[in-house]
């Protein structure tokens, strides 16, 4: 095998197609044992354009298959979840394990690269795993045994356009040595049309967490504009509109708060690495984690002016046109809505999926139903998600009108 591709998610597993459509022999690893079937047959369990066909091709062509198995190889790509734990420190257990399970396997002279989004120090971490398990292979040649080398090239994108931007987008690769460096950038430039620049991993690891903190400071800011603009009596959005006809400023669009599992988590990285440094990123943080609970209070502020309000919630993903519901700031709207307004119908509407997730179905007043039946029966509607479907609906058709409306990403602007 060339590439054993250790955890196939969002990130391994185009990964893992990617590399066995670019030339390389691929065998995908991971815990969970419907994954592997489901890889081995051809199909796969996550959403993302593109994704099935390619792994259905190079499954059939024989250069992928999956295992629970960790194979021998002659590269190791990490691709495994990086959480991070309640005192906002990164968890490193599913490092460890792919770390202690790659040890087992070595024969010498293999290249381990770390895909994860990790903090500074993690690829140095992995290796001092591995080495210590096998003293014989770690450096000094004594064993007589080629080296293992380690280089950390952490993953830049964006779900939803992920087949597309693991071909286009630059990689960054930071080796431990400029060998091992040089020896991903190789690997990565079988299917990589970006530049590859090679660093060495602390920068890596720390420009990969520099890049998704950089859009939440932004978000953050246009979050902040959202609340001073309020407070001032001004629309943000024609705010946003003509700041933006500088031609240096390029302010992001305000919203309900930051979902997803890489932009709401790597900032922490950061702060944990230097907390007394690291200020304009924590606030940026806690700004935009403080979202959900500023839309919840407008919405409150609105049903409060009913007798017996009901309300449309619109949207759950974390983001527009994706099923993909978790870390989504909706979905806390709607949870807390339901805390702070006991008794008040609220109708979810989220075209993207078929049933509510569990914490949401399991609230007696909270259904999901259809945008034309949850706009009719609504008092208060709260738009949450700008989904390609509610941008385009028809407001006059759907009565919009008539009703309080909270347009959390400016898809209709304001009308109430
Ligand atoms: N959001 C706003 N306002 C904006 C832009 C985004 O409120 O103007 C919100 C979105 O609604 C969403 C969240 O931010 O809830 C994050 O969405 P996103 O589309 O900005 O990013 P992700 O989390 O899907 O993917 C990011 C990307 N990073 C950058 O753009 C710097 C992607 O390239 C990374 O690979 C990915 O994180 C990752 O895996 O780290």
């Amino acid at each position: 095998v060339d590439v054993a591709v250790v955890g196939l998610g969002y990130i391994g597993l185009p990964t893992a197609a990617v590399l066995a459509a670019h030339g390389s022999r691929v065998v995908g690893v991971d815990i969970d044992a419907r994954t592997v079937a489901a890889v081995n047959r051809g199909e796969v369990v996550i959403v993302e354009p593109g994704l099935e066909e390619a792994v259905a091709d190079a499954v059939r062509r024989g250069r992928l298959t999956a295992s629970i198995e960790m194979p021998a190889a002659s590269t190791y790509v990490v691709a495994v979840p990086t959480p991070f734990r309640e005192d906002h420190r990164v968890d490193l257990r599913f490092i460890d394990a792919a770390a202690d399970a790659v040890a087992a396997r070595l024969r010498g002279g293999e290249l381990v690269i770390l895909e994860s989004t990790s903090p500074p120090g993690t690829t140095r971490h992995l290796a001092a795993r591995i080495l210590d398990a096998r003293p014989d292979l770690s450096g000094d040649g004594s064993s007589g045994r080629p080296v293992v080398e380690f280089a950390h090239c952490p993953e830049r994108v964006l779900p939803g356009r992920a087949m597309v931007e693991l071909v286009t987008n630059a990689r960054i690769v930071g080796g431990l040595t400029p060998s091992a460096g040089e020896r991903a950038r190789a690997l990565y430039a079988t299917f990589c049309r970006g530049e590859i620049p090679v660093t060495d991993a602390a920068t890596a690891e720390l420009a990969k967490l520099a890049e998704n903190a950089f859009r939440d400071v932004n978000i953050a800011f246009a979050n902040e504009l959202a609340a001073v603009c309020e407070h001032v009596g001004v629309d943000v959005w024609e705010l946003i509109a003509m700041a933006n006809r500088h031609p240096r400023v390029d302010i992001l669009r305000p919203g309900p708060g930051v979902g997803g599992h890489c932009i709401a988590v790597d900032p922490w990285f950061i702060v944990s690495a230097a907390p007394e440094q690291a200020r304009l990123v924590r606030t940026a943080r806690e700004v935009n984690d403080a979202q959900p609970g500023r839309v919840v209070d407008r919405v409150v502020a609105a049903a409060e002016r009913f007798r017996a309000p009901r309300i449309a919630a619109l949207g759950l993903a974390f983001k527009p046109d994706i099923d993909d519901l978790r870390e989504s700031p909706a979905r806390e709207v709607v949870a807390e809505l339901a805390t702070r307004l006991p008794g008040v119908r609220i109708d979810v509407v989220e075209p993207h999926v078929t049933a509510l997730p569990a914490e949401l179905a399991a609230l007696p007043d909270v259904s999901l139903v259809g945008l034309a039946e949850a706009v009719a029966t609504a008092d208060v509607v709260v738009l949450l998600v700008d989904h390609a479907a509610f941008v385009a609906a028809d407001r006059t058709a759907l009565g919009l009108g008539e009703k309080v409306v909270i347009d959390t990403r400016g898809a209709w602007r304001e009308v109430d």
